[in-house]
């Protein structure tokens, strides 16, 4: 018994935490398909203490899968997401390929679940940034209603993958000994210009779209309104690169609907919410960081404050481990409420 599932990018960044998430949530796997590009392929990784070579992702290897993850770029689902949807198989898919697609469910299990009943064989795991805001946005729009979301993120570079983090780690080295450096992949590889992560901050997520926003900041201000359901909800995004290696964090003002609430109801209703720890105590200087955040499935909620002109307004720091909840995490998730909801049939055959 038990679901055959192929994972797109294994070798990864995200497709580790994902092979990671399956064993330690004892995922039922009944069989194990590693796939990447090319340069991976043959590559091995061992998996409940078995050892898997990585195969190059091709259409034919979706044969017989029932769950497919993706997590090695846009390109690959492009061209192999409907493959594996056409070969039975269902896609959650890590990358912004379809998120914005209508006829794709974009789901954070803890805000709209109910959404992945409506798919048409893909579904869309969202951006980091975004699952950790609408998670702990949710209750607060279920118990006051929510008019404004302003966001600006500190991220970490595992956020652009594994040649990222090598880069800040060398880099960092590299500085500290004097050295020259030559920055190759921040902020965005494929970006005509590269600077400096080590000892910086650099505010440039994704590639430049034509208003002027980030690829990234769209991200965050169109998918927060597609998984809340909610077009007239104002949200605006400035994100930013830090030298961290793991952990986003995310300094968030929003607005309610209604009369003010005190900071203590508020942290009541975030208490509640799915998915949500509260660390939120400034006499004991205790807040979220990155550092404690790095492993764990929660998104973590501090520094609640009332805005000081504004009545139903509130600030407050949002932080998560951006390859679990922000990816691996999420995309497991959604592959336990297919199997919760009876959309997905157990395998035959591997
Ligand atoms: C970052 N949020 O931190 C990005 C990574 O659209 O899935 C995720 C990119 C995406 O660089």
């Amino acid at each position: 018994t038990g679901y055959n599932v192929a994972v797109v990018g294994a070798t990864g960044a995200v497709g580790q935490q994902m092979l990671k998430t399956l064993e330690e949530k004892d995922f039922p796997v009944r069989s194990l398909k590693l796939l990447s590009s090319p340069r991976s392929a043959g590559k091995e990784i061992v998996f409940k203490g078995k050892t898997y070579t990585v195969e190059e992702a091709a259409p034919e290897q979706f044969e017989g899968m029932q769950i497919a993850l993706f997590s090695a770029g846009g390109s690959i689902s492009k061209k192999l997401a409907p493959e594996a949807v056409k070969r039975g198989a269902i896609v959650i898919d890590n990358t912004s390929a379809f998120r914005m697609d209508e006829n794709v469910p974009l789901v954070v299990p803890e805000v709209n679940e109910e959404d992945l009943k409506g798919h048409n064989g893909i579904i869309a795991n969202p951006n980091c940034s975004t699952i950790q805001m609408v998670v702990a946005l949710e209750p607060i729009k279920k118990a006051l209603g929510l008019k404004k979301v302003i966001v600006s993120t500190y991220q970490a570079v595992s956020g652009a993958g594994l040649d990222a983090i090598e880069e800040m780690r060398e880099q960092s080295k590299d500085v500290l000994e004097g050295k020259e450096i030559d920055p190759k992949v921040l902020p965005v590889s494929g970006d005509k210009k590269h600077y400096q992560i080590a000892f910086n901050a650099v505010p440039q997520i994704d590639l430049f779209e034509e208003n002027g926003y980030t690829f990234e900041e769209m991200k965050m201000i169109n998918e927060t309104k597609k998984i809340m359901h909610d077009d007239a909800l104002e949200v605006a995004a400035t994100c930013v690169r830090l030298p961290v290696e793991t952990g986003h964090s995310e300094s968030v003002y929003i607005e309610t609907d209604g009369e003010g609430k005190s900071v203590k109801e508020i942290q009541a209703i975030l208490s509640e919410g799915a998915g949500i720890t509260l660390q939120d105590d400034p006499s004991t200087q205790t807040y979220p960081l990155a550092t404690t955040s790095v492993g764990l499935p929660d998104v973590f909620v501090g520094r609640i404050r009332k805005d000081l002109d504004k009545n139903n307004a509130y600030h407050m720091w949002i932080v998560s481990d951006n390859l679990l909840k922000g990816a691996a995490y999420n995309s497991v998730q959604i592959a336990e409420s297919l199997i919760k909801l009876g959309i997905v049939k157990e395998g035959q055959s591997s």
